[in-house]
C-alpha cells in the first residue's frame, strides 16, 4: 500500500493531521516530519502540525511543535522513523484516532492502525520513494528535508543499505533544485564545544580482553562541553574505520540512566539490543541501562559476536 493513498483517504477525515518524530531527534526524524509536512500542504492544501522534541543543528530546515502542546483526539496522527510506541517524541499520540506509523526499522512493534514497514536505509528514503511513485509534486522544501534525512541516515550515501534505488530517490530529489552544497555545509557544521569533546572522546577509547571497541561519556564531560545527546553520538565516529575492530559502543550518561548505541561492519548484533531491552537496526541499535555497572555485561555479551 501507497503510504500517500492512506494519507489521502485519512486526512480529510480528521479536523486535524499532526506528524511526530522520535526522542533524542536525528536528521532522519527531523527531515521525515518535516518532509512529510511539506509534501502534505503542496499536495493536498492541508497544514499539518509537526511535533518534535528541540534540536537546534536541524533548525535551519523548518520549525515545529513541542511535545504536551497538542490534544489528539481529534487528530490523523503519522508517527515517523519510529520503532516503538514509547520512543515517540510524544507517546500522548496513542490517543488519536487513526494512526499511520512510517518507519524503517526492524518491526518490534506496530502500534499503527495502518503500518508502513520496510527497511529501507532511512524513513526519509521511504517517504520520498512512495511520493515518486504516487507522481506527487515535490518541492525543493520537501525535497531538501528528504534529501538531509537520507544523507544522514546513510553515513553520507556510504552503509550497507544504501542501494542504487535509494541513490535513483535522491537523485529525483536532488532535481528538484534545492541548494545541495549549502544543505551539506549546514548539516556538517559543528561548534567549538564538539570539536574539543570529540579530541576529549579519543582519550577514553577502550578495547576489551575479547575486542570490543567501546567509549562511556559520563555527564561530568556531557556538562563540560555542553553536549545534546546528538552531539554525544558523534564519538561514534571515534571509533568507526577502526581496523580490527568491526564492533563499537557508545556508552553515555542520559537522565539517570546509560544510553548505548551498539554498532559494526556487517556483524548482525541487534538481538544483544533485544537482550537489553532496546533494538534498532541489525548494524545499528540501541538500549538504555539502569546504571553504569552494567556496562561490562553489554560488552561481555558483544565479544561473543567478534568473528
Ligand atoms: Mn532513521
Amino acid at each position: 500500500m501507497n503510504a500517500f493513498e492512506i494519507i489521502e483517504r485519512e486526512i480529510i477525515k480528521y479536523p486535524k493531521t499532526v506528524v511526530i518524530g522520535h526522542i533524542q531527534p536525528d536528521g532522519d526524524c527531523i527531515g521525515a516530519s518535516l518532509g512529510l509536512k511539506y509534501l502534505i500542504e503542496e499536495n493536498y492544501g492541508i497544514s499539518p502540525i509537526v511535533v518534535n522534541q528541540p534540536i537546534a543543528r536541524f533548525g535551519f530546515l523548518g520549525s515545529w511543535n513541542l511535545p504536551g502542546s497538542v490534544d489528539y483526539s481529534d487528530a490523523f496522527v503519522i508517527q515517523v522513523d519510529n520503532s516503538a510506541r514509547e520512543r515517540s517524541a510524544d507517546p500522548s499520540f496513542m490517543a488519536a484516532p487513526s494512526i499511520l506509523k512510517i518507519d524503517h526499522h526492524i518491526v518490534m512493534d506496530s502500534y499503527g492502525h495502518e503500518n508502513i514497514e520496510e527497511l529501507l536505509s532511512s524513513c526519509c528514503e521511504i517517504i520520498a520513494s512512495h511520493a515518486i511513485r504516487r507522481k506527487l509534486k515535490i518541492g525543493a522544501d520537501a525535497a531538501r528535508c528528504l534529501y538531509a534525512g537520507m544523507v544522514t541516515d546513510t553515513g553520507r550515501f556510504s552503509y550497507p543499505s544504501v542501494d542504487s534505488s535509494t541513490l535513483r530517490t535522491a537523485a529525483t530529489l536532488l532535481d528538484t533544485g534545492f541548494d545541495l552544497s549549502f544543505l551539506i555545509s549546514k548539516i556538517n557544521e559543528r561548534s567549538m564545544d564538539s570539536v574539543n569533546f570529540i579530541i576529549h572522546a579519543y582519550s577514553q577509547l577502550r578495547v576489551s580482553p575479547g575486542g570490543v571497541l567501546y567509549m562511556y561519556i559520563t555527564q561530568d564531560v556531557i556538562d563540560r562541553y555542553h553536549l545534546t545527546p546528538d552531539m554525544v553520538s558523534e564519538a561514534l565516529s571515534c571509533m568507526r574505520d577502526i581496523k580490527g575492530y568491526p564492533i563499537f559502543v557508545l556508552f553515555a550518561d542520559l537522565n539517570g540512566k546509560i544510553r548505548v548505541e551498539f554498532r559494526s561492519d556487517r556483524i548482525k548484533i541487534n538481538q544483544v539490543a533485544v537482550e537489553f531491552g532496546g533494538g534498532g537496526h541489525a548494524f545499528a541499535c540501541g538500549a538504555r541501562l539502569d546504571d553504569a555497572s552494567r556496562i561490562p555485561d553489554v560488552v561481555k555479551e558483544l565479544e561473543k559476536y567478534i568473528p
